[in-house]
């Protein structure tokens, strides 16, 4: 015959195990929905404030115009660099975009990398194009005035309040490429940097941090892959997201005209590593195979989450 206490201790049990049910109903409910609402687009979007522009497809990273439309505007000389062209999406409803400064190689002016500035800035960036203060000053220096332009952009420029001054980037061709690699060894808190056909005197950049992507030419006779690109990649620690991009087929001034290869790894570049945008890994990873446009790719895929 049970005891008055086991009988307590029954009903009590009853009642817990009601409540039980309640509770876990009304659990079930809100990770039913939760779950839902983490299925959306637009809580994924959420879940990343740098996210920009709808989901990327093969077509919209080679097409000439992404889907900002942009606005320009000259930049006479600072003290800091030559000059230049800023190119910016014209929509402020997003909130802030990454930054990209390019420069030019030995003896060329900014024509030479014009092509970026829209191209890149329509997929959601601020890109400014500059003028070097000397068309024979060399990579080191072109540094500086890459590092310098993304201070004038982000301090003094009238798109300034545009840009999220912790998502910046350098980019250049040949000596503007050397001096991606120097920027990226001065300021480690850039978060992208793309050579284009690099040229430095300097081969080992074992202390950069920075995600780095070398775009090399094959037939590349003025800074031969061998020489720059190839040593320059291969000299960044294997636990930095770097990938190695050979143009088949490319001279030395191949990326100074629209390249359709280029702009569809930089923008991948751009977007994975300025705005955590792992919607581009599909591009950057598993490491790309060899193709006709393509004669050597290498890379540390997968990236870190
Ligand atoms: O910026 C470049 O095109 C590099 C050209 C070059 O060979 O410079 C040698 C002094």
């Amino acid at each position: 015959m049970p005891s008055p206490r086991m009988t307590t201790t029954t009903r009590r049990g009853k009642s817990f195990g009601r409540w039980r049910l309640v509770v876990l109903a009304v659990l079930a409910l809100v990770m039913g929905l939760v779950g839902a609402s983490i299925g959306s687009g637009a809580a994924l979007a959420a879940d990343n404030p740098f996210q920009r522009g709808p989901d990327p497809t093969p077509q919209s990273i080679e097409a000439e115009r992404g889907p900002f439309a942009t606005s320009q505007m000259t930049v006479p000389a600072q003290s800091g660099f030559g000059g230049g062209t800023v190119y910016f999406p014209i929509d402020t409803s997003q909130g802030t975009f990454g930054a990209v400064a390019i420069s030019p190689g030995f003896t060329e002016l900014q024509l030479a990398i014009s092509w970026l500035g829209p191209r890149l800035a329509s997929q959601g960036f601020v890109v400014i194009t500059i003028d070097t203060l000397g068309v024979f000053d060399f990579p080191d220096a072109r540094a500086d005035q890459l590092l310098a332009a993304l201070d004038y952009l982000t301090n003094t420029s009238s798109v300034r309040n545009r840009i999220d001054r912790n998502r910046l980037g350098v980019m250049g061709h040949s000596m503007g490429g050397g001096a991606s690699m120097s920027a990226a060894n001065k300021r480690p808190a850039l978060q992208a940097a793309i050579p284009l056909a690099g040229w430095h005197t300097t081969k080992n950049w074992s202390a950069v941090r920075v995600p780095t992507l070398v775009v090399a030419a094959q037939n590349d006779a003025i800074a031969p892959t061998n020489d720059h690109s190839l040593p320059f990649y291969n000299s960044l620690a294997n636990t930095v997201d770097k990938a190695f991009l050979e143009l088949r087929g490319a001279g030395h001034n191949q990326t100074n005209s629209p390249d359709v290869t280029t702009a569809r790894f930089a923008i991948s570049w751009l977007k994975r590593f300025i705005d955590d945008d792992t919607r581009y890994d599909q591009f950057l990873c598993p490491t790309p195979q060899p193709n006709t446009a393509i004669s050597r790719y290498l890379s540390t895929c997968p990236y870190t989450p």
